[in-house]
């Protein structure tokens, strides 16, 4: 080929096509169709000859309007964005399948309820709320667990939260809690945070929210995984069988691997260490074959279980004990399978709440009679047009007959003739009263009021139940992220009125929370209609820590080696955690790798200074009596133990590492969670070891959370 001119030369060095490719005439077109996979083309079709430079008089001169090429291609650039969600813009999905366990045909008609074994294809996105698409992973937050089964009978989402209740009772309140949180008018921040004044003045003022405030600061805001979290529908919804019976229906998610969250201290750095900390563990999870799991369960009840629970079961800010309703297990989920794309996929994905097959019906609380609204109109916005339901990601995976047609990127309208229905041409499909949606006939009367019913008007019950069922190291996060979130607040009254609320819900942790804020006294109790029951028994279920998986499957363990690494010991650790399922990340002062004690090379996924404790769940010392001088002066590798020890979690160490220990400090505290590592043969009950997760008695002594 002729060697172009220097001053027209693409600027990437990469070889100009073969210009042949590009004259046009028949036979040539024919072989590039065939070489068309790794042609650049518009998105007409044309080939392209040159992406790097646009079309200019002369090499310095300016750019001709003619450039289709570019100005197509910068054209769809500038239009590359859509509007993100109002509220849980940041969130990252995964495709997978729910397998039924039983027929619940007793209970409902619904086609993925029907038979044992059945599988239906699944697509999952999980959220944060508040923050924006860009914010990080480990805010304080609610996390979404919004569930998309596309069924024989249509698309059923449940779209729910991994917190069982919610701030308001009535879905007009939902962009009042919405505009509280996110960042402030005037001056655009706080970024995915609750802790400022306009959140917690909302808050101060509405007592309905106090029980779901007890859950946002406990540790379940802080999810160490998405794998590890469980997910609820709130709502009481209704199961209809085909005799068109109805029974309440709560649903639940709970993870095969059990609940685990992170510190906070831990949260704050690992938003800094790695924002995408949640994606990455799904992403790798998945990748690795190691799918994560959960079972669906359900708390179903009658009409009559409905009118003697103390609470009202149309009250989204309540829960019913799994204590008094059993949660049974009815299917499992399984994500194996990461989007193509995640715009396409995750980011197109439409979930509402009005989208249920025969057989799973609504009931009358007033934030799901809420939702239904929002969920469709949301997507007009966001998706840009009436037809988000043609996009793959979003069309049912059964057949489908509508006779819906135009609009903004039609992408399939009825064919032939018939467009309408009844029609006489008989063509088309026709309305099935028996396979249709039949809407539970529920009995209704009232006047039209704007009131809420007296039975929601219990307000701190369920938030002192909650308090009361958790274990001393929860109780002591509580106290601690209620002290931080509430220092955040510049107005003094704000604060003093939030501690009025606590004193309903417990005194001590009032009184805790007045001290660390230093409040001269403690302020009278928030006026309440109904006095708090001290009657409610703790309900262990809802502890994170009463429920761990006593096992380290699904966990990261973060092994620290250095030059003269004893290889023996390496292998036996590791080896250990692959039979336990658990996984781990080799961090090395380089990346490149270091020099065991057998003289083989093992290279490193990470540098001391890019991989900080935070990111695994334990951590091993593997170091050698050579390396160890030059280790301590690292202040990455002191961090790296100190952070791990504050965050009580498991150390196991090689002899050698002691001087290490001794630099961060933690030498003279050496408890049953940091361990010398035996030879080969024991390493296997450290590793089971490591299935406690946490050492929290070890809290109290690094005063992280003492209460
Ligand atoms: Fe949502 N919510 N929400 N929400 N919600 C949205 O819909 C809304 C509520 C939940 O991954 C929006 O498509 C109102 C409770 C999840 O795409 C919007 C009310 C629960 C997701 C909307 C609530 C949720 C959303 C924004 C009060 C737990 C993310 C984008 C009545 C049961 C779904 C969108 C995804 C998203 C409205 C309260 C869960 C605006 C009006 C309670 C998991 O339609």
């Amino acid at each position: 080929m002729a060697k172009r001119p220097s001053n027209t030369m693409q600027s990437d060095g990469v070889t100009v096509h073969d210009q042949k490719l590009h004259r046009g005439d028949g036979g040539e077109l024919h072989q590039f169709a065939e070489n068309g996979a790794d042609v650049l083309t518009t998105a007409q079709g044309g080939p392209v000859a040159d992406d790097q430079n646009m079309l200019r008089i002369g090499a310095r001169g300016p750019a001709l309007i003619e450039d289709f090429h570019f100005r197509e291609k910068i054209f769809h650039f500038d239009h590359e964005r859509i509007p993100e969600r109002v509220v849980h813009a940041r969130g990252y999905g995964a495709h997978g399948f729910f397998e039924t366990y039983e027929s619940l045909a007793a209970y409902t008609r619904a086609d993925v309820f029907q038979r044992a074994g059945e599988k239906t294809p699944v697509f999952v996105r999980f959220s944060t709320v508040a923050g924006s698409k860009g914010s990080f992973d480990l805010a304080r937050d609610v996390r979404g667990f919004a569930v998309k089964m596309y069924t024989r009978e249509g698309n059923w989402d449940l779209v729910g939260n991994n917190i069982p209740i919610f701030f308001i009772q009535d879905a007009i309140k939902f962009p009042d809690i919405i505009h509280s949180v996110k960042p402030e008018p005037d001056r655009a921040f706080p970024q995915a945070q609750s802790a400022h004044d306009n959140f917690w003045d909302f808050i101060s003022l509405t007592p309905e929210s106090m029980h779901m405030i007890m859950w946002v600061m406990s540790d379940r805001a802080i999810p160490r995984s998405f794998r590890f979290m469980e997910g609820f529908g709130v709502h009481t919804f209704r199961f209809v069988n085909a005799k068109d019976q109805s029974t309440f229906v709560k649903f639940h998610w709970k993870p095969k691997l059990g609940l685990q969250s992170v510190a906070w201290n831990e949260a704050v750095k690992i938003n800094g260490a790695d924002p995408d900390f949640h994606r990455r563990d799904l992403w790798q999870a998945i990748q690795s074959g190691n799918f994560p799991e959960w079972e669906l369960c359900v708390q179903l009840f009658d009409q009559e279980f409905a009118d003697t629970f103390d609470f009202d079961v149309l009250d989204p800010t309540k829960i019913i004990p799994e204590e008094i309703l059993p949660v049974q297990p009815i299917g499992r989920l399984v994500l194996d399978r990461m989007p193509d794309n995640f715009f396409a996929e995750t980011e197109q994905v439409a979930f509402m709440t009005q989208n249920v097959p025969p057989g799973i019906d609504f009931s009358d609380d007033p934030l799901l009679q809420g939702r239904n609204f929002s969920y469709l109109d949301t997507q007009l916005k966001r998706l840009g047009g009436p037809n988000f339901t043609h996009l793959p990601i979003n069309a049912p995976k059964c057949p489908f007959h509508t006779f819906q047609q135009d609009g903004h990127m039609a992408m399939r309208n009825p064919i032939g003739r018939v467009n309408y229905q009844p029609n006489s041409w008989g063509e088309g499909p026709r309305e099935s009263p028996q396979k249709g949606f039949r809407h539970f006939a529920s009995e209704e009367q009232g006047s039209k009021v704007r009131l809420r019913p007296e039975s929601f008007a219990d307000h701190y019950s369920q938030a002192r139940q909650f308090y009361i069922s958790q274990t001393p190291p929860e109780q002591r996060h509580i106290a601690m992220a209620l002290t931080f979130e509430l220092s955040k607040v510049e107005n003094p009254v704000i604060r003093e009125r939030m501690v009025s609320h606590l004193i309903n819900i417990d005194e001590t942790l009032a009184t805790t929370v007045a001290e660390k804020l230093g409040l001269r006294s403690l302020p009278k109790p928030a006026e309440a209609a109904i006095p708090t029951r001290q009657d409610l028994e703790p309900s262990p279920a809802l502890s994170i820590v009463k429920r761990g998986p006593g096992r380290f499957e699904g966990r990261k363990l973060g092994i620290l080696i250095t030059d003269g690494v004893d290889a023996k010991l390496l292998k036996g650790l590791t080896t250990a955690l692959t039979k336990q399922k658990a996984v781990f990340e080799l961090i090395a002062p380089k990346v490149g790798g270091v020099t065991a004690s057998d003289n083989a090379w093992i290279e490193a996924q990470h540098m001391i200074d890019g991989a900080p404790s935070v990111l695994f769940d334990a951590i091993a010392l593997l170091t050698s009596p050579a390396a160890i001088e030059d280790l301590v002066t690292e202040a990455a590798a002191r961090d790296f133990v100190a952070d791990a020890f504050q965050h009580c979690k498991f150390i196991g160490y090689h002899l050698s590492a002691l001087p290490l220990l001794e630099k961060a400090g933690i030498s003279e505290n050496i408890d049953e969670g940091v361990l010398s590592l035996p030879g080969e043969d024991g390493i296997a009950a450290f590793v089971t070891e490591l299935g406690k997760l946490r050492v929290w008695g070890r809290e109290p002594s690094v005063k992280l959370g003492k209460a």
